[in-house]
């Protein structure tokens, strides 16, 4: 079930989110309902925030080099915690909260995660480029920060007004 999806400046995306504690079938049923939620909005990465619920979930489906997005790629993740962050490298980001926009960002190119699976397992990934820039744009979200954030003063204000003309234009 494709759920509604929350977006810039609703300030529900400030949201700090909480660990989960309870590994379910209510967070399964979640889990499908935001994988539904991402592959329908044509997104790569989808946080619990952006649909309203501030648990500490996000879901990353990063396409193969076909640019086929496959349910063997998911990578659901709970709890997540980085370490060995290293380089740095930039990359024009997009979100589903922050529709229509693309602007280039920093991240550290090279990562390593630990997380939970939707069965309470623990798991650790070395992430490297997209997955990488990905990881990192999801888990800000986990604590209520967006990429637009990260802009120069300049370009922020910029995008501001144009995010604001083209809300209205929608109306
Ligand atoms: C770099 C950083 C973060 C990610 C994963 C999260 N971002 C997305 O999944 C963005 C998806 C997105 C999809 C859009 O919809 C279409 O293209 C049809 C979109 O366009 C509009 O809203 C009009 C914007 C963002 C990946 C890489
Ligand atoms: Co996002």
């Amino acid at each position: 079930m494709k759920l509604p999806i929350v977006v810039y400046p609703n300030k529900r995306l400030k949201a700090i989110s909480k660990e989960v504690t309870e590994f379910d079938a209510k967070l399964h049923k979640f889990l499908d309902d935001m994988y539904d939620t991402m592959l329908e909005s044509n997104g790569l990465g989808l946080a619990a925030i952006q649909v309203d619920v501030a648990s500490r979930v996000l879901l990353l489906c990063i396409p193969d080099d076909e640019g086929e997005q496959s349910y063997d790629d998911l990578l659901e993740v709970i709890n997540p915690k980085l370490s060995k962050m290293t380089g740095s490298m930039v990359y024009q980001e997009g979100c589903l909260s922050v529709p229509s926009f693309y602007e280039d960002i920093e991240r550290y190119e090279k990562l390593t995660m630990i997380y939970f699976d939707r069965h309470g397992n623990e798991k650790v990934i070395e992430a490297d480029g997209l997955l990488s820039v990905a990881i990192q744009h999801e888990i800000d979200h986990l604590d209520g920060k967006l990429f637009i954030e990260k802009l120069p003063y300049g370009r922020r204000k910029k995008f501001e007004k144009e995010y604001k003309k083209l809300q209205k234009a929608k109306k």
